[in-house]
């Protein structure tokens, strides 16, 4: 089976996505997620350029290899460009495997290891009133497990607060939290370490009181702590019980972790913005993280996720996929497959895409009473409508960052 033919499709339904598009000279036609949320031209460069014209007249049915030809071959190693075409192309070759064998790709990595994937999505609010709002309509859609984000006094704008968190405030519309602003230029919030830490575990005191000890609660750091800042608030939370706390400090440090680790039982979860098993080598061996967050889509596709999700293994750690909107439904697909499959299974990051989004990805993956499960057509269970695609233009955006009081720039 030869692939013939290879699209890279660009379309900004919601928000801007990047789709690889593989034909087989029988006719099958595979798709993979190649979205990287604020730079998705870069993908389409190095996928049309340089990756496309070397799948023209490959075997589609050889997976591990093409991976291995596509990471080996470039020289260039790594990073979350070349993560995320060498993941479309491996998603697509899945999709692929799958309609030719008739068996959802959950089948192909094993079969099912549980009925269903446990979701969480994301509350958040700028007032404990209307955080608890948006936690309310959560769980009144079935949500099991919800991330907590709040606005901190003093701060006029910060990650993870939607605008638009409710389905009341969206006018019916199921909400699209996306941080990335189109058009113009990168949106500057602010942001007080010190605010934060003192803020934060009134917050999680006042859910607690409001929805009682069992719901299974989160938060993101995102990226914003030292290790000692990161102790302070793991230590400080730890009377609420969180399920995990994400991106406590920036991971490129894997040592990091340590220190944080020394004074701390409050579950660890890192890893959206790792591209590889070597951005893991040192935190899992060392048992520093419970979660990896990696997506589908930002690492490598199904083949290298599950490598480094075997290897979590080893050590007790269970898969946390990133799972924002800015994930399209073919790279949610291929988590929900993935997620399905492997044993260490912990819980999935799960935001609704909008209308639009939906209509350009036709999903057969449902959601049912908390729990996602990725469908049982052949492949991935997501089909491309192209016509549709090609009503939406890319529309440039670009991620916020972050300053001090001072002026002195942040990690956001
Ligand atoms: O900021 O996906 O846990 N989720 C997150 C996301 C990220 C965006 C960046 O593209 O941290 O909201
Ligand atoms: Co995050």
């Amino acid at each position: 089976m030869i692939i013939e033919q290879a699209d890279v499709i660009v379309t900004s339904p919601n928000r801007n996505f990047v789709t690889l598009r593989l034909v087989t000279d029988e006719g099958h036609v595979g798709i993979g997620d190649a979205t990287l949320n604020g730079r998705e031209l870069a993908v389409v460069a190095y996928l049309r350029d340089h990756v496309v014209p070397l799948l023209i007249g490959r075997d589609a049915h050889r997976i591990e290899d093409t991976w291995q030809f596509l990471y080996r071959s470039a020289y260039w190693r790594r990073g979350p460009v070349t993560m995320a075409a060498v993941a479309a192309v491996d998603m697509a070759l899945w999709d692929i495997k799958g309609k030719e064998a008739g068996l959802p790709v959950y089948q192909l990595l094993g079969g099912a290891s549980r009925t269903g994937l446990l979701a969480y999505g994301h509350a958040s609010g700028k007032t404990n009133d209307e955080l608890f709002d948006s936690v309310r309509e959560h769980l009144e859609q079935g949500y099991r497990a919800i991330r907590i984000q709040a606005a901190v006094p003093g701060l006029k704008s910060i990650y993870g607060i939607a605008s638009n968190a409710t389905y009341e405030a969206n006018k019916g519309e199921r909400y699209d939290h996306e941080p990335a602003q189109r058009g113009g230029l990168p949106n500057e919030e602010d942001w007080d370490t010190r605010s934060y830490l003192r803020h934060i575990p009134t917050v999680f005191e006042a859910v607690r009181n409001e929805f009682g000890p069992e719901l299974p609660l989160l938060h993101d750091g995102h990226h914003r702590m030292t290790p000692i800042q990161a102790a302070q608030l793991g230590k400080s939370l730890e009377p609420y019980d969180l399920f995990w706390l994400e991106d406590c400090t920036p991971a490129e440090n894997q040592e990091a972790l340590r220190l944080v680790r020394q004074h701390t039982t409050t579950p660890l979860a890192i890893g959206e913005i790792f591209n590889t098993v070597w951005d893991y080598q040192q935190i899992v061996r060392e048992q520093l993280i419970d979660y990896v967050r990696s997506a589908v889509t930002h690492t490598g596709g199904i083949t290298h996720l599950k490598k480094v999700l075997d290897y979590a293994s080893q050590y007790q750690i269970k898969s946390g996929m990133h799972g924002p909107t800015d994930i399209s439904p073919v790279g949610m697909a291929a988590a929900m497959h993935l997620g399905l499959s492997i044993h260490n299974f912990g819980i999935q990051e799960y935001m609704q895409h909008g209308a639009k989004t939906d209509a350009v990805f036709e999903q057969s993956y449902t959601w049912k009473d908390g729990l996602l499960h990725p469908g049982d057509k052949p492949g991935l269970g997501v089909e491309l409508n192209v016509d549709e695609a090609g009503r939406y233009p890319y529309q440039r955006a670009y991620l916020p960052y972050n300053r001090l009081a001072d002026g002195t720039v942040h990690d956001w």
